[in-house]
């Protein structure tokens, strides 16, 4: 790759004016040392940044692009939406249709609100959750991520994960008191919460695929296990599908695995690449969020029509070829069988992990299947690896504690370039 010089002065100049010079952390490459990319430009599976080098993208915006960058029918959606106008700050018949396509894609969810982010989506949820139940407390799981809320910062995964800070400063005492850690595939650390808090636990919120530890999948009884407690317990159970949403399946997670939560939250793809969050779910539980019922929860943007005409394209094009599932799944098996033979010809064999077209390669030959197993990784390692295939034009997630993701973009030849670029970085950082 040519020098990436454009970048270099646009990230001293914007740490001037912006906390660590980005607008996210993760994305300022801490992890993996070096300074971020800035990009000017994408179009379908690639990006091209300030200096005009392209790559192929394995970020897609953390998750919403799942048709690559700018599809046409997202692009036209947008375009005349913009002609009637972006937010009128009142109701409007495409916050209506939104609703009945998310309701009839994930028939778990019979009511639900348009908000502006995960985050939003995630900290509603679980208000709602406390509402209805009139208990305090909630379960959530070591290194998993539900964005940044202060009671979510309680040993989350993704960039609090990265940056080793398992507990955020700023949370104080008296909310960290209310959240409960328990181990993911651990159904015993769970029931013993439950034990020592009865009656206390309003919602047990849960990555049904964790992300943000890197790509960590459930065991199959592990789910079916916390649904049959969350229902004997009167515990409500949110699935946070802000990442899996719309990609494992036109169901999310809850369709992938056969689980049914009593809310979902949903980001990202949900958006078509705007911003737009949701929770939705059980009515009797819906029903409590104002003006239907007291809990208090509201937003300027939220349904606002220049977002949901993105996010319903998206949607309704899922609606309209479930097939794509299928081509996600073979691109991901093919990146997935692809970097394991590199690995086999190099002698080395760490560990995938994948559902459909979410992917990670952990730089540990243990199994990952928790926080504990995750954090075993080679992390300098892989930032020696993210930089070899930075400098191959292949854009990895700037942390080893994140999911690669596969549009219907990515073409089977990107696919083989990115596994050929993979051997040889490999064997550079080995
Ligand atoms: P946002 O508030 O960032 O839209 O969503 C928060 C969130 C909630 N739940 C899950 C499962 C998530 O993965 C996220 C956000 N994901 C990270 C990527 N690991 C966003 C990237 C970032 O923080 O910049």
């Amino acid at each position: 790759m040519s020098k990436i010089l454009n970048s270099e002065k646009l990230f001293e100049e914007a740490k001037k004016y912006i906390p660590g010079g980005v607008n996210s952390p993760v994305r300022a490459f801490k992890s993996v040392g070096g300074n971020p990319v800035f990009f000017k430009h994408g179009q379908g599976s690639t990006m091209t940044d300030v200096d005009g080098n392209t790559y192929i993208d394995y970020i897609g915006s953390w998750g919403p692009h799942i048709f690559g960058h700018n599809p046409p029918f997202i692009v036209d959606a947008i375009k005349k939406a913009l002609t009637d106008g972006v937010s009128f700050g009142a109701p409007t018949a495409i916050e209506l249709e939104m609703a009945r396509m998310i309701s009839s894609l994930v028939p778990s969810v019979e009511m639900v609100r348009m908000v502006n982010s995960g985050t939003e989506a995630t900290m509603s949820a679980v208000r709602a959750a406390r509402g209805y139940t009139g208990k305090e407390k909630i379960i959530k799981f070591e290194g998993c991520y539900h964005g940044h809320a202060d009671f979510f910062l309680i040993k989350a995964g993704s960039g609090a994960l990265t940056f080793g800070v398992p507990t955020s400063p700023g949370v104080t005492e008296g909310t960290a008191k209310d959240t409960l850690i328990a181990q993911f595939n651990d159904l015993g650390s769970i029931k013993e919460l439950v034990e020592n808090n009865k009656n206390q636990i309003a919602a047990l919120i849960i990555e049904p695929v964790v992300g943000n530890m890197g790509v960590v999948i459930p065991e199959k009884e592990f789910l079916d296990g916390i649904r049959k407690l969350c229902t004997e317990e009167n515990i409500v159970l949110i699935f946070d599908e802000v990442m899996t949403g719309f990609r494992l399946s036109a169901a999310g997670a809850q369709g992938f695995f056969g689980v049914t939560p009593d809310l979902s939250t949903f980001g990202k793809v949900i958006g078509g690449g705007l911003p737009v969050g949701a929770f939705g779910g059980k009515k009797e539980i819906m029903q409590v969020i104002a003006p239907a019922g007291p809990v208090y929860q509201a937003g300027t943007l939220s349904g606002n029509p220049l977002a949901l005409s993105a996010g319903l394209a998206a949607l309704g094009y899922i609606k309209d070829n479930p097939g794509i599932y299928d081509t996600l799944e073979q691109r991901g098996k093919q990146l997935e069988e692809g970097l394991k033979d590199a690995m086999k010809k190099l002698g080395v064999n760490y560990t995938i992990n994948r559902v459909g077209s979410m992917v990670c390669l952990f730089f540990t030959e243990q199994p990952v299947f928790d926080y504990n197993t995750a954090i075993k990784s080679d992390t300098a390692r892989f930032g020696k690896f993210f930089h070899e295939m930075l400098d191959r034009g292949i854009y990895l997630p700037p942390a080893q504690f994140e999911a690669y993701f596969i549009s219907t973009a990515h073409t089977e030849e990107q696919i083989e370039l990115t596994v050929s670029a993979a051997y040889e970085s490999l064997r550079k950082v080995l």
